[in-house]
């Protein structure tokens, strides 16, 4: 996967990529990030990327000249390739966009600043708006950010023990059960008995129902969104019931 950045502060993201998966996933060659100034593609001595909007009105635009030659410059004769624009209009980033994007071999990522971009980018250049949330930012940066890191993680290889990806998927929309580690008793607290028991199935057991019993309480959204086995179904039935007090 080749991901390119399109922004006017690509010194924020300096470092950013430079560590743990994302970093290892580089390495090995499994992706690459490009990141594109924005500026280079303006003509003219004040390199102006902004504009005052017509019809009036606070704040600036996005300039479409820009934003045409940079992603042009970046997509000519490229196939399979994603154009996304990040705005706070966009449909919300979450799993499912980070598995499509997974699949793609190139996903160009342009980082909106002021009060947008010019209607005419997002009608000619923009295959998907995305927004990671409903909270307010300054720009489309730290969106692109996690956008990279969570679409790294879904990269075949990236995650290195295979066994991660298998339980990030197969446990795929429940919240986790809880950690423990050693020291098995500090200032006298001690880790639930059945987790040094050695009894793996009994282990198994008690973190999906901990899982359950955790996304019920916190997120019963992601519980009515899921499609859910028999088994499932009788296993929240009776969390349920014992959680009711
Ligand atoms: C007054 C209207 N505002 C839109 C909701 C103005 C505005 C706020 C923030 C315009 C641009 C921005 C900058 N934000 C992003 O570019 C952005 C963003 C976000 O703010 N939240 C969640 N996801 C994203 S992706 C890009």
């Amino acid at each position: 996967m080749q991901f390119d950045i399109i922004t006017i502060f690509p010194e924020i993201f300096s470092g950013v990529f430079d560590f743990g998966i994302v970093r290892r996933a580089v390495e090995a060659s499994l992706i690459e990030i490009h990141i594109h100034d924005l500026r280079d593609y303006t003509h003219g001595r004040h390199r102006q990327v902004d504009d005052r909007p017509f019809g009036g009105g606070a704040g600036m635009v996005m300039k479409p000249e820009p934003l045409f030659r940079a992603v042009e410059a970046v997509t000519t004769g490229v196939p399979d390739v994603n154009v996304a624009l990040l705005s706070p209009q966009g449909r919300l980033f979450g799993q499912p966009v980070a598995e499509e994007y997974a699949r793609k071999s190139r996903l160009v990522l342009i980082c909106g600043r002021y009060e947008g971009v010019d209607e005419r980018v997002v009608e000619q250049l923009i295959t998907d708006e995305v927004s990671i949330g409903d909270y307010v930012l300054s720009g489309g940066e730290i969106p692109a950010m996690v956008v990279v890191d969570t679409v790294t993680r879904l990269i075949p290889g990236a995650l290195g023990c295979e066994q991660s990806a298998e339980r990030e998927s197969f446990s795929g929309g429940l919240l986790d059960y809880p950690h423990y580690t050693r020291p098995a008793e500090y200032r006298d607290l001690k880790p639930p008995e059945v987790l040094l028991s050695g009894n793996h199935a009994e282990i198994e057991r008690w973190r999906r129902r901990k899982s359950i019993e955790k996304t019920l309480r916190r997120r019963p959204d992601l519980i009515r969104d899921r499609t859910l086995s028999e088994d499932e179904q009788r296993e929240i039935e009776e969390i349920l019931k014992e959680i009711d007090e």
